[in-house]
């Protein structure tokens, strides 16, 4: 830190924030009001009909109901929330993971209003968030980008010529996407015009927006993430990388940090990239810069995300870090310490769902009847249910989060089976079984595992 730690607290205390109202619910709601708690800020919660048995209903100092339980009428009613904000004197808004967390109007709104967003400003959020954009800033900035087009693509006649220049196989994307939507692998000359006309369709319908752009396809890559923190000098800092490629469709199932693909020379290489990319953009707040890696260990840049992410806490685990608190004293304007970090420790995280992992991991709300948490040393679970609580229909399936974490990738992995052996949850179906069957897959446990991981992985039926 630059100041003595004497004046930083002082300094800390003039311009902190004395309310902070979080605009989510579920465990990540939880998660912010846990560290506000420990800052000694003040927390409001807020929740829609169907939430009012939640946790961080009941764990906030104050609450305020923003709407019946879709989330177009609560959690994503920008004006209820700023409502909310206003008659609760709030001085800041965290908007966790999802919902209004990387809307920029939400962001500009806020400003405003004179109410901090804990997260970036509108300005970065569009910058980030149109894909092709962000990949011509990181293309200036110095940071590896997959071949392909000079950003949006015009007509069909220039994909044509793109594709031939960049060479088959190639990847349309779309500039308004992210998470795979309008996104199409093109091995041959005759499938490109169709892929072109049923992306943008995609597209257009998902985002209201058919600009696309082109990639080399990159085979069997890994999704490896770097968190960054960037502060309001426009410095910025690592915290190390998270593996994030065992995904269903375009959803992560489980993370880990390091990677075991990682080695010290790669690792020091993307954390650079990413920091570059960063302090590039006077990027503010705690960010994630996504990469994908081919089998040579080459990295390219995939996208930025200007949020805290669900897979956070396994960085935490092992820099022994607190990524919310950071977010808050950046945004009240104190600055990084501006080191880098590398784990270590080993830790993975496993996302419990309320989904049928024996019927294609379709949703299971409804009551919990019964529920044994895993305790012990190196574990932790970040959750909002209990008992008696009844998981509702209108939201995503995520209903905890199981993270292990020891001084080795074996240890970390027997820790984890030992945990799911524990966890009992009854009166929904879970993943659970999914985790626990992972933890004995063989090239799961090789750490021999890509993006396409989960396209062969086949779940054993139930022994009962
Ligand atoms: C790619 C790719 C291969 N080559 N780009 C998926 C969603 C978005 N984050 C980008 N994605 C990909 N972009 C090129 N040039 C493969 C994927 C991809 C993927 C990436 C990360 C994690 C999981 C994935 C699943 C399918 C495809």
């Amino acid at each position: 830190m630059e100041f003595g730690d004497w004046n930083l607290k002082f300094l800390i205390q003039d311009v902190m924030f004395k309310k902070i109202l979080i605009a989510n619910r579920g465990e990540i709601a939880l998660r912010v009001i846990r560290t506000c708690k420990e800052m000694g800020i003040k927390t409001v919660a807020v929740y829609s009909t169907v939430d009012e048995e939640s946790l961080h209903v009941k764990f906030a100092d104050e609450a305020v109901c923003i709407g019946p339980p879709a989330s177009s009428e609560s959690y994503l009613k920008m004006s209820n929330i700023i409502s909310a904000a206003e008659i609760t004197n709030a001085d800041a808004i965290h908007p966790g993971y999802g919902f209004l967390s990387e809307n920029a109007k939400f962001s500009k709104i806020c400003e405003e209003h004179g109410i901090k967003f804990i997260g970036a400003s509108a300005e970065m959020i569009d910058r980030m968030g149109d894909k092709a954009n962000a990949k011509a800033t990181m293309k200036a900035a110095g940071v590896p980008c997959v071949p392909g087009s000079d950003g949006i693509i015009e007509t069909f006649e220039d994909c044509k010529r793109v594709a031939k220049e960049t060479g088959y196989p190639v990847m349309l994307k779309a500039s308004a996407g992210g998470g795979g939507k309008g996104m199409r692998a093109v091995w041959k000359p005759e499938d490109l015009q169709n892929a072109w006309e049923s992306a943008r369709t995609e597209s257009k319908a998902a985002f209201g927006n058919d600009d696309m752009y082109m990639e080399k396809l990159i085979e069997e890559p890994r999704h490896i993430e770097i968190q960054i923190v960037g502060d309001s000098r426009g410095k910025a800092c690592h915290l190390s990388e998270r593996d994030c490629s065992v995904q269903r469709r375009h959803q992560k199932l489980t993370e880990e940090t390091p990677s075991p693909f990682m080695t010290d020379k790669l690792r020091e290489e993307m954390g650079l990239a990413a920091v570059r990319a960063s302090e590039y953009i006077k990027y503010e707040g705690a960010g994630t810069v996504e990469f994908l890696v081919d089998k040579h260990r080459n990295f390219y840049f995939m996208e930025m995300n200007t949020r805290i992410q669900v897979e956070h806490p396994i960085t935490e685990q092992v820099i022994d870090f607190d990524l919310i608190r950071e977010q808050i004293l950046v945004a009240a304007g104190v600055p990084i310490s501006g080191k880098h970090y590398t784990p270590k420790l080993h830790s993975i995280e496993c996302r419990i769902n309320a989904e049928d992992p024996y019927n294609g991991f379709r949703p299971s709300p409804g009551v919990i009847t019964t529920l044994h948490a895993p305790g012990g040393h190196g574990i932790r679970l970040d959750t909002h249910v209990y008992a008696g609580y009844a998981i509702p229909p209108n939201y995503d399936s995520m209903i905890a989060k199981l993270i292990t974490t020891a001084q080795t990738r074996e240890e970390a992995i027997n820790k984890m089976k030992r945990a799911l052996d524990e966890f009992v949850i009854e009166g929904i179906k879970t993943t659970i079984p999914f985790h626990r069957q992972l933890m004995d897959h063989p090239d799961y446990l090789a750490g021999n595992y890509t993006t396409k991981f989960m396209e062969d992985f086949e779940m054993k039926q139930d022994e009962e």
